[in-house]
């Protein structure tokens, strides 16, 4: 190709011009052969920082002459390299999920392109020069432009770089000066390389990567492939190095020694896994210079149809990371990429796959270092051909083959020496095709060493594992059971039989969500075929902007006036935009910790050790036991050092034993680091368990309780008219033509209400259920959101007052009758609920509760039940059992689009609290609260958190039940036992007036 160099990057652009360049379908042009990643054994001139910029709207008209390095850029404005233009004032971000945001007329592009220009100076100095003249070489190496870009040096056209998260070289030795230099580069935002990059993500453009000039002096090691084997058997190391000149190799901890091109027993060694990420310094030196590889030793593989590292079975507990900072989008900084593997290793995550393209090569160092596997994906999606039934993707189409071969080639050769990277990816949604088995094909003969994923081709004809995005459970059970529904073709059946099972993606976490991690984590355990998965996804893509009043947000798609769009499906991380963890998050922490503690029988703990490499000695246990949620003591527990996947019984220590009593006491047990990590403090807490004392009990029995604790006797307070249609109970207060609460003990409490709708859940507008509709459209439809109250009886009984309330939609016949039969004693409050349901009802509700108006003075809410965080019937692992306190505030769970959130679990009693007191709100049976100063439709009708304002009053909703959370956004239907039909129910409530001090 180089000789279509001059042709192919010519800036010389007539106004309508479109550089043939932008259709080019084959790799990138000029570029040297890439280099495995680290090794640049001379100096590095980093050319990031601010470069001189001109973004136009199109090609023709990008200022034509600026490669020259006499060209005046002076009223050029500046950019930082890295970063995208579109989140520097140019342009404007835009996002689609599967429809490409141009027309599909391959190798095509739209005509409106925009066009970024840049030009940077540096100066070299005779150092490097005089290395050049001794036959040294300088490479100008660019880490990631989106989407493709021309580059020359000092006015000489240099070439092309495609393929935006993979790396390009060119080779610059003939065109370094001693001096200035000017480097220009112009970067269009679409091109033909568009059409394989597809991915779900904000379309980005600019140099958003690092560029660098390296000098790699001559005789210098300058390419270093490292392959560092483990033998499981003897427990040794095998160490070979290639070179791209002799040179020797020295591991001096070892005592290692030889050349490169040599096999090179290391003796025995400590292997390298996510969990143990032992790692020694390799030293690669010629005469001419040295480079330094982190070396991690070990063997992946599939044996017998299992996923193995090191000769041991292992279990992926992942997650799909996209690169993403709500301000710099995926250019992001070394400490982005720190702060990301911390919070993984800090809630258990042992690997990621790098959807949907190969991330910046320093994460994978810090992988190397702290611990994660990773499945290193390629940079190639081709989602939006699958509308028209893949007609010309270019995954088959052979004119796109050497571009597809040559992505895999640069990612293998980029990222091989990363002990971290345990598979090759060939990308995401991609269809089948002959240019994939290439990419395998070459994948295979490049390295051997690693098993190659592609989950587009259910048959795994380029597959060493089968993996699949969002099975509902039923269908991984079939898998974890061997009795899936085989393929045609029996040869490719039984073939994909010897193949270890993966879910790429699963357990979608947009918005309030994902529900139903435990169901899969029993699964992946219950069969060694399944290897794990990767939750979708690590981050939500929220951009940092303003709403139309100048408040925050984070944008999603269609905020930038882009059509189309895919709304805040860009939104479904474990992690807010801003690097908080959402409840989400917390739960898939507690799901697969690493250490489970159970009951096992009265007075005894099974204890087991879920880790695939290292027993328990780096952690220290402990317990508490807490009695009404208030600690009433605590010690260690001493736990044998455990192997992998072995457990062990121990009996309750005898201190905790004997605290053990009646209602709501609780053994937890607590297992933390004994000393700091690479990756934690030490006493960081990595698993915690709660169970009840002494015996495991039941599961708060769904069936309500005819009568409890909190019922009064009739013998109490006579009700009294008063004037306004109101009638006074004690110190309650009625209003009679509503049949609800007016006040209490002088505060005003309007209520209860009943309610049987909540602002859907990402999943709850997405969803399609088999009635075709979403589950919000049918409640819309039912009238849930709309439901009017009329009071159908007042009646005055000795002791109290029975209202009976019909609640219906307008237009709609079905409706519920509720009976509150309210009595009165002291300060103290109680209804005896019950609810009829009127009609057909056959459709599951929201929620069956009732809803309290509060003073928004109450701003702080503490309770007796689960907590800290928010929980719903299918999210409640890391719920536990105490009496917590929050601000009001704070149990409001952000999601970038409002919903349903906040609500906290099997709940004793509630007291929201202000300055001049509070109310205490106790339920039997146990009930789910919320707690909020956002109206179910406040929530549903505001597009974002930001633009969210609180209203003047606190709602208090009091639930028996409400709709689980599930993951139908992008997945299965909620399992049936997560949904709520309206049924017959009762519920006995208390309320009485909380002091000022009490509770806290
Ligand atoms: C799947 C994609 O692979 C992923 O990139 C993302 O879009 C995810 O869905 C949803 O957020 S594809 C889906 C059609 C199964």
């Amino acid at each position: 190709m180089t000789s279509d160099l001059p042709a192919l990057i010519s800036d010389d652009l007539s106004p309508e011009g479109t550089p043939p360049y932008l259709t080019w379908t084959g790799p990138p042009v000029g570029t040297r052969a890439p280099r495995t990643a680290p090794a640049c054994p001379g100096p590095r001139l980093d050319l990031d920082g601010p470069w001189r910029f001109h973004w136009a709207a199109r090609p023709g008209e990008a200022p034509s002459g600026f490669a020259d390095p006499g060209f005046d850029d002076g009223g050029w404005d500046e950019l930082p390299v890295p970063a995208h233009w579109q989140l520097h004032g140019y342009g404007r971000p835009w996002y689609t999920n599967i429809q490409y945001p141009f027309p599909v007329d391959p190798p095509h592009v739209p005509g409106d392109n925009p066009t970024g220009s840049y030009r940077r100076r540096f100066r070299l100095g005779a150092d490097w020069l005089g290395a050049v003249a001794a036959g040294g070489r300088v490479v100008l190496r660019f880490e990631g432009v989106d989407s493709t870009a021309a580059v020359w040096l000092n006015g000489g056209p240099l070439g092309l770089v495609v393929g935006s998260r993979l790396p390009a070289e060119f080779d610059v030795t003939a065109h370094v000066r001693e001096g200035d230099n000017v480097v220009a580069v112009r970067v269009h935002q679409w091109s033909a390389a568009g059409y394989l990059e597809d991915q779900d993500m904000w379309w980005l453009s600019g140099i958003f990567r690092s560029v660098a000039l390296e000098l790699l002096p001559a005789g210098a090691p300058s390419d270093v492939v490292v392959h560092a084997d483990y033998e499981p058997g003897t427990g040794h190391g095998l160490l070979r190095v290639e070179c791209d000149v002799p040179a020797s190799v020295e591991i001096a901890e070892l005592g290692l020694s030889g050349r490169t091109g040599e096999d090179l027993p290391a003796g025995p060694v400590e292997p390298w896994s996510a969990e143990a990420p032992r790692l020694y310094e390799a030293v690669v030196a010629t005469e001419t210079g040295r480079v330094a590889v982190a070396v991690g030793f070990r063997r992946v593989g599939v044996d017998g149809g299992v996923f193995t590292v090191n000769g041991r079975e292992v279990l992926l507990r992942g997650v799909n990371r996209h690169e993403f900072h709500p301000e710099r989008g995926r250019a992001l900084t070394f400490q982005d990429m720190l702060d990301d593997v911390l919070i993984l290793k800090r809630h258990n995550v042992n690997a990621v796959r790098t959807s949907h393209y190969p991330p910046h090569p320093h994460f994978l160092d810090l992988c190397d270092r702290h611990g994660l596997y990773v499945i290193d994906e390629c940079d190639l999606e081709t989602h939006g051909f699958e509308a028209g039934g893949w007609q010309g993707n270019p995954s088959a189409e052979p004119m796109w083959r050497d571009a597809l071969v040559d992505r895999m080639r640069r990612m293998v050769a980029r990222d091989r020496d990363h002990p971290s990277v345990v598979m090759w990816s060939l990308g995401n949604e991609a269809g089948t095709g002959a240019g994939l088995a290439a990419m395998y094909d070459f994948a295979k003969r490049a390295d051997p060493s690693r098993p190659v994923h592609y989950e587009g081709d259910q048959e795994t004809r380029c597959s060493d594992v089968w993996s699949q995005m969002y099975p509902a459970t039923e269908a991984v059970a079939a898998v974890a059971a061997r009795s899936e529904p085989p393929l045609p073709d029996p040869a490719q059946d039984a073939a994909r039989r010897g193949k270890p099972y993966l879910l790429c993606e699963y357990a979608h976490a947009m918005g309030n969500g994902p529900g139903g991690l435990l169901a899969y984590r029993e699964l992946m355990e219950s069969s060694d075929r399944c290897m794990g998965g990767f939750v979708w996804e690590y981050i939500d893509h929220g951009l940092a902007a303003a709403d139309d009043r100048g408040r925050p947000i984070f944008a999603y798609g269609g905020d930038f006036g882009e059509s189309p769009h895919d709304g805040n499906f860009v939104c479904d991380g474990l992690m807010f935009a801003d690097r908080t963890p959402s409840p989400g998050m917390v739960e898939y922490a507690k799901v697969i910790e690493p250490v489970r503690v159970e009951a096992a029988g009265p007075g005894r703990l099974r204890v087991r050790n879920v880790q695939d490499h290292v027993g328990l000695s780096h952690l220290e246990f402990g317990w508490t036991v807490e009695a009404g949620g208030v600690e009433a003591g605590k010690g260690t527990l001493a736990v044998p050092d455990l192997a992998p996947w072995e457990s062990a019984e121990l009996d309750v220590p005898e201190e905790a034993a004997a605290l053990a009593g009646s209602d709501d006491r609780f053994l937890t047990v607590t297992a933390r680091l004994s000393a700091a990590t690479s990756w934690a403090p030490a006493g960081h807490v990595v698993a915690r368990t709660q169970l009840p004392l002494p015996a495991p009990a039941p599961a708060p029995s769904p069936e309500p309780v005819p009568t409890g604790p909190t019922a009064v006797t009739p013998a109490g307070a006579r009700p009294v008219r008063e004037a306004g249609g109101l009638l006074r109970l004690g110190s309650a207060v009625f209003d009679l033509t509503r049949g609800e609460l007016r006040e209490l003990a002088g505060m005003p409490v309007a209520g209860p209400r009943l309610e049987l709708w909540r602002a859907p859940t990402d999943n709850d507008r997405l969803g399609h259920r088999p009635e075709g509709a979403t589950t919000a459209a049918m409640w819309e439809a039912l009238g849930l959101h709309r439901l009017t109250h009329r009071l159908v009886s007042a009646q005055e009984e000795p002791g109290g007052v029975v209202f009976t309330v019909r609640t219906a939609a307008a237009g709609l016949r079905d409706g519920v009758l509720t009976r509150y039969r309210w009595r009165a004693a002291g300060d103290t409050l109680a209804a005896s609920i019950s609810l009829t349901p009127q009609g057909a009802w056959a459709f599951p509700v929201a929620r069956l509760g009732w809803t309290f108006e509060l003073p928004a003075a109450l701003d702080s809410v503490t309770w007796l039940g689960g907590g800290p965080g928010e929980a719903y019937a299918d999210t409640r692992a890391a719920s536990r059992f105490g009496r917590h306190t929050a601000a009001v505030a704070d149990l409001h769970t952000p999601y970038a689009r409002p919903q349903e959130n906040g609500q906290r679990l099997d709940v004793a009693w509630v007291e929201p609290r202000g300055p001049e007191g509070g109310i205490r709100v106790s339920g039997e049976p146990r009930f789910g609260f919320t707690a909020t100063r956002f109206s179910p439709r406040r929530l549903a009708g505001t597009a974002h958190q930001g633009s969210l304002e609180p209203e003047d009053v606190l709602y208090l909703h009091v639930d028996l039940a409400q709709r689980g959370i599930g993951s139908a956004s992008c997945g299965p239907g909620l399992p049936g036992r997560h949904e709520v039909l309206l049924t017959p129910a009762t519920f006995h409530l208390s309320l009485s007036p909380a002091a000022v001090k009490r509770g806290s």
